[in-house]
């Protein structure tokens, strides 16, 4: 058996990855037993996540696993390498391994810090059934040299770590088997607060050929679309099968290629699919006619990473519009009735107090229907964390990834300072204005 771990939480949680369904997958097409451990065992004795992890640590133990695989998102290095810890303790023997972002970014410190046996870099489903097929026959020393012929992966053999060659990513994503929902147990959600009712995700392409300085995408450059078709069938088999009617769509950017975006909404609508969705775009990407046809397919709220009032520092930041872009798309989806809310960073690269004040004033007239704002935190294998450097920004290690930026004009206090000064001054015009991300560190 195969246990799968993402972030686990206590319910009630509203919202779920789809990394953990889409390779359970394809490990149970393969005729793998898959189990996915999102949640934490019903513990209403606690909140403590160090009792929580240890119960569900025990609780996976008791199933004598094959594998375990992890999601390791950056801000979670610390607690996922405690409960890998936990793990090694009660099942010395099972391979340990760990993918998604963080073990996509540093795949070498990981394993060199962690009781991690192998990461997977990049979309890891035929990583893992190759790995899971290798143990299947018998292939269970962990440092063997068998992992070798395994694309994708880095592993421990011995003191060594091995990066094997490059796996590219999936091509026909409509070859991959339906998700395997069913082992989430969606019935454990919550309503999701963006729809109202009881969500899952749901994902139309993946890849992003844009190369925003802060970002690292697991999914690679190559855009790869699904049929249009099939997306929507898929939609119309969860609200059946599952009773789930709300979707969210992960879709990197809604509408970055404009035909394919535009034939899941006409799907949907010539169907007659009674479901509601929200998803993430950027403001060259929607005009009338796409916002029309959202609306018209049941998109109910649209995000936008706008990250930015200043173009200036859009353009240091690789993002690849200007806020006059973002302005037309707002305008758009706010003419078709769709409710938008902008996600805005201080701290990028070249921010000042002039920047911030082009934000506040952007945030101002744009005429969202919320606001979130947050200070930038940088992440490893993105651009800005990579050359600093080049942004001429000065970034600030703290322990496990922990990091902050500061600007040639701005400290971290005025960044933090600059944070809160924007809430204060939206809230008396934004109906919806909050502060995403703007926390220090125990050790500063
Ligand atoms: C849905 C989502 C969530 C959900 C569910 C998260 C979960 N635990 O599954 C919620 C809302 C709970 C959430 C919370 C957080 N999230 Co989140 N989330 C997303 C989102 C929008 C979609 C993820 C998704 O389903 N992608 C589609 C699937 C198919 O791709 P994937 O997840 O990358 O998985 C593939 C590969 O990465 C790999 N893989 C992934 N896991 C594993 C595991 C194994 C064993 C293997 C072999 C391979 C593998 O194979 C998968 C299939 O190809 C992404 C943005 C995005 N567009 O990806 C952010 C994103 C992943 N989240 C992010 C962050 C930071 C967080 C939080 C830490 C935020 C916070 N500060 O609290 C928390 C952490 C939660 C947690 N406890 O883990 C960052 C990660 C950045 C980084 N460098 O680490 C992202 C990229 C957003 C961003 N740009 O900032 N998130
Ligand atoms: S942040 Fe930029 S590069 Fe990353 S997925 Fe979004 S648009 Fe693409």
């Amino acid at each position: 058996m195969i246990a799968l771990i993402a972030g686990p939480t206590k319910p009630p949680r509203f919202a779920q990855g789809l990394g953990l369904p889409y390779l359970a997958a394809v490990l149970e097409k393969a005729g793998f037993a898959a189990k996915i451990c999102d949640l934490y065992p019903a513990s209403p004795d606690t909140d403590d996540p160090v009792v929580l992890d240890e119960r569900l640590a025990d609780a996976i133990a008791r199933e004598q696993p094959d594998i375990i695989g992890m999601t390791i998102h950056t801000p979670e290095f610390r607690p996922r390498v405690r409960l890998a810890k936990m793990l090694r303790e009660r099942l010395p023997r099972t391979l340990l391994v760990a993918g998604g972002h963080h073990p996509s970014a540093e795949p070498i410190h990981l394993l060199r810090n962690s009781d991690f046996d192998v990461c997977v870099i990049g979309e890891g489903e035929y990583s893992l059934l190759e790995i899971a097929r290798g143990v299947a026959v018998g292939r269970k020393e962990r440092d063997a040299d068998w992992l070798r012929d395994i694309r994708g992966i880095a592993f421990k053999q011995g003191n060594r770590i091995v990066r094997t060659q490059p796996r590219p990513s999936v091509a026909e994503l409509d070859s991959l088997p339906l998700l395997a929902h069913r082992l989430l147990g969606l019935e454990h959600y919550a309503a999701h607060p963006n729809l109202g009712i009881r969500s899952t995700g749901i994902i139309s392409y993946r890849g992003c050929p844009r190369r925003c300085a802060f970002c690292l995408n697991p999914q690679g450059r190559r855009l790869r679309m699904r049929n249009p078709a099939l997306v929507v069938e898929e939609m119309a088999w969860v609200a059946k099968e599952f009773g789930v009617r709300g979707f969210n769509n992960y879709d990197n950017l809604f509408g970055l290629n404009r035909r394919h975006a535009l034939a899941v909404c006409e799907e949907i609508i010539r169907r007659g699919l009674d479901v509601v969705w929200d998803s993430w775009t950027a403001g060259d990407l929607v005009d009338a006619e796409l916002a029309n046809k959202m609306k018209l397919a049941g998109c109910v709220r649209v995000g936008f990473g706008a990250e930015n009032g200043d173009d200036q520092v859009l353009l240091n930041t690789q993002r690849g519009f200007t806020s006059a872009q973002h302005q037309a798309g707002i305008d758009a989806l706010r003419t078709a009735g769709l409710p938008v809310e902008v996600y805005l960073m201080i701290g990028l690269p070249g921010e000042s107090a002039a920047s911030v004040r082009r934000t506040i004033e952007f945030a101002k007239r744009c005429k969202a229907d919320g606001i979130a704002l947050g200070a930038y935190r940088p992440y490893p294998g993105t651009a800005i964390w990579e050359h600093p450097e080049r942004y001429a920004v000065r970034i600030v290690h703290g322990p496990d990834f922990e990091a902050y930026v500061e600007t040639a004009s701005l400290s971290r206090a005025a960044i933090f300072d600059s944070v809160r000064e924007a809430e204060a001054e939206l809230s008396h015009c934004v109906a919806k204005v909050g502060i995403l991300r703007c926390d220090r560190y125990a050790w500063e």
